[in-house]
């Protein structure tokens, strides 16, 4: 039997996202990891500035969590979710509510934040129609959101990359604008003053289409992976306030701003607006075990048990929904998250981490610099070539033992919540001599 080395063909495995050619031309493998860091095919160590891929919270191999994984694994490796449940489904669904803002008290499993994209649109579609509003069909989603990968989510979704290759989608979709406005907001240190007024935008779409055909509107409190968003202050109070008006659910996509991301467990939390469906995923198993989940209100909740007590309530589910070693994982990862103080943490290390990332100001081809809790985004000038800066500094630092995340001309970093201040010191540090080096 032969053994695929980083040398051989790597024909076989096809990456998601990725320039496949080119990444054979000069693989980046990762081979271990712990704590902060990756160890590499070459032995190196490699400093995680994006917990892994805006998942891994706690850092990497946690015992807390290997410990659960390894035990569940041995005890119930698996256990039907349909008509069917296992303790540690209940036991991770209270965990999870209990973190959530109230009224969000009801918790149904998948395994991604793609699953939990599409899902989120299913129950707020049918949740209309079993409240006799079956005429709300429509999803609104905003520019530069990501949802995931499944045909909601790129449907909701404001990637143009993302959706060209795939035909019509869904129907009955309409965007919001997205926030970023380089103009008045460039070098925002957290949330930017400018740019409450984009959510009346949505009135403009209520009044073209009319409120009784809009069933939901989805959006990240922060997009992040396209490029570090912060929304602007004021804006999501006053998107809650034009959804309530109008009857239309207000969905949050906290798949990366939640557990600890921005300081607080939920960006919901630490803004103070509440929506009626919360999609989560990445972070709720500190990325060690796939699982994702909808967290769903008491009054969307109450919808779906009103009819006859032997009939299904929901048509939807996986195979996976609520696999005992992910909740296993999630409840250890909960554990870890509180024990540690971790959001707490990430909150206090926010204004270091705001300064060291704001000192890359003045440096070659910089144009804004954002951040919000411990994420940041450096946009950098477009250039003619068909590789961006962005992903040059993205090679150069992987090979400088940092491992960070690009989305055409912006750098994100994201790192887990347990980095120290040198190590902080060590990712801008490195972004900025790879950006002198740069043309
Ligand atoms: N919603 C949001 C806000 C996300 O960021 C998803 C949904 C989909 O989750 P799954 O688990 O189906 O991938 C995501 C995923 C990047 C990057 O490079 C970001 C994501 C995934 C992979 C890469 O920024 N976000």
């Amino acid at each position: 039997m032969s053994h695929p080395t980083p040398d051989s063909n790597h024909d076989a495995l096809w990456l998601p996202f990725t320039a496949n050619r080119q990444f054979r031309d000069a693989p980046r493998m990762l081979v271990s990891a712990k704590g902060m860091y990756y160890r590499d095919d070459k032995g190196n160590e490699v400093l995680d500035g994006c917990a892994g891929l805006w998942c891994v919270n706690a850092g990497h191999a946690r015992p807390r969590i290997v410990e659960a994984v390894q035990k569940t694994v041995a005890t119930l490796d698996f256990a039907p979710a349909f008509q069917m449940g296992h303790p540690l489904a209940f036991e991770a669904a209270d965990r999870i509510a209990r973190l959530a803002p109230n009224p969000l008290n009801h918790v149904f499993f998948c395994n991604s934040g793609s699953e939990a994209g599409d899902t989120a649109l299913k129950i707020a579609l049918a949740y209309h129609r079993l409240r006799g509003e079956g005429a709300r069909t429509r999803l609104i989603g905003r520019e530069r959101g990501y949802h995931g990968v499944g045909f909601g989510g790129i449907s909701v979704g404001g990637i143009s990359g993302n959706r060209k290759l795939y035909g019509s989608m869904l129907n009955g979709v309409d965007h919001l604008p997205h926030t970023l406005d380089l103009r008045r907001n460039a070098f925002s240190r957290g949330l930017p003053e400018h740019g409450a007024e984009l959510a009346d935008a949505l009135e403009r779409i209520v009044a073209l289409h009319d409120a009784s055909t809009i069933a939901a509107v989805i959006v990240e409190p922060m997009a992040g992976s396209t490029g570090v968003l912060p929304a602007p202050k004021g804006y999501l109070k006053r998107l809650r306030e034009i959804c309530t008006r109008h009857g239309i659910l207000l969905i949050f996509d906290e798949v990366i701003t939640g557990f600890g991301r921005l300081g607080a467990s939920f960006a919901s939390e630490k803004y103070g607006v509440v929506p009626d469906i919360m999609t989560i995923a990445k972070g709720v198993t500190n990325g060690t075990i796939p699982m994702g989940a909808n967290i769903v209100s008491d009054e969307v909740f109450d919808a779906f048990m009103q009819g006859p007590r032997e009939a299904i309530d929901l048509p939807h589910g996986y195979t996976y929904t609520a696999h005992p070693v992910a909740c296993a994982a999630a409840i250890a990862t909960l554990d870890t998250y509180a024990e540690e103080h971790l959001f707490e943490r990430a909150a206090a290390l926010s204004p270091y981490f705001e300064e060291a990332a704001h000192s890359l100001r003045d440096a070659p081809h910089v144009i804004d610099i954002r951040n919000e809790g411990l994420v940041a985004g450096i946009e950098l000038a477009p250039r003619a070539a068909s590789t961006t800066r962005a992903y040059e500094v993205f090679e150069r630092a992987f090979h400088a033992g940092v491992l960070l995340r690009y989305t055409g001309d912006i750098i994100a970093v994201s790192p887990p919540l347990i980095i120290e201040k040198a190590e902080i010191d060590r990712i801008f540090e490195t972004i900025g001599t790879i950006l002198r080096s740069l043309d």
